[in-house]
């Protein structure tokens, strides 16, 4: 069982406004002292949404520069650029996010529903992109939804658009993906490659509970207010560290470490890409 596990941060998302939660980072400086304090907190990685003026989703080029740049000077933390934007942003235009080489982003393999949109990731679009990723040597991490979407992963994998490690999250409670039961996460991991790293994304009301029991599975965990606005029932999280020092606590009270930037990046075995 994996004793030392890698916290992913994910303090915007593209959903959630300063209307539900007034602590939520939406503008470069605040998404990059949001991820210099989940650093502190025992963050390895920040999983990075951008937002405009407005705060809407944006896959601009220019506020992602600045925003990786604010979060550069501020602490060595691992920049994971969210390719998936938001589901007004034409895929052209979030592919383009991989040529800001950050060190990891996401890569979404399927479409489907999402609450009340629709999340368009058209084959033809992931393999370019998944390509793209390789070559600029951008790590891959593999959404995953739904069962089915792990084996388009597979595949993409066996056609050499992947490299190993296989790096796989779980989301769970996406109107449209799987629900955010234990059952479904235990069946999930069961079908990914034994030499896989995963972990689990649990958006609303289970975060906590479900994230903790990934935990104890041996996964890895993220947290912040991409996937929940709270700290528990009617408590808004008055900022995303509150949000990863429990999740850091609820590790350390199932003996496990914390990954540093360092050990992070040997296990997601992370390119020579600049930070
Ligand atoms: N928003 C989460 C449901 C991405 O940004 O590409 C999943 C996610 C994926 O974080
Ligand atoms: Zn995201």
């Amino acid at each position: 069982m994996k004793s030392k596990i890698v916290i992913t941060a994910a303090p915007t998302g593209p959903i959630a406004t300063t209307k539900d939660n007034p602590a939520l980072p939406t503008q470069p400086d605040e998404i990059a002292a949001a991820a210099t304090k989940a650093y502190e907190a025992g963050a390895a990685v920040v999983h990075v949404h951008l937002r405009d003026e407005n705060e809407r989703p944006t896959a601009d080029l220019k506020i992602a520069e600045r925003t990786m740049g604010l979060i550069r000077e501020q602490s060595p933390i691992l920049i994971q650029l969210s390719t998936g934007v938001g589901l007004d942003t034409p895929f052209e235009d979030r592919e383009k996010l991989v040529e800001l080489k950050p060190r990891m982003a996401t890569l979404n393999p399927c479409s489907m529903s999402f609450g009340v949109g629709e999340f368009r990731n058209p084959p033809a679009g992931v393999r370019r992109l998944a390509a793209r990723m390789q070559a600029l040597g951008v790590k891959a991490e593999l959404e995953i939804y739904d069962m089915g979407h792990i084996p388009v992963c597979l595949s993409l994998f066996e056609e050499g658009l992947l490299a190993e490690p296989l790096q796989f999250s779980i989301v769970m409670g996406v109107k449209g993906g799987m629900a955010a039961t234990a059952d479904n996460l235990l069946f999930a991991v069961r079908q990914l490659p034994s030499n896989a790293i995963w972990q689990a994304i649990v958006i609303g009301r289970p975060h906590f509970e479900l994230t903790t029991v990934a935990l104890a599975l041996g996964g890895n965990a993220r947290t912040g207010m991409e996937d929940t606005l709270y700290l528990r029932k009617g408590e808004l999280a008055p900022n995303n560290e509150s949000l990863v020092s429990r999740l850091a606590g609820a590790a350390k009270t199932l003996e496990k470490t914390i990954a540093t930037v360092e050990e992070a990046e040997l296990e997601f075995a992370l390119g020579v890409a600049s930070r």
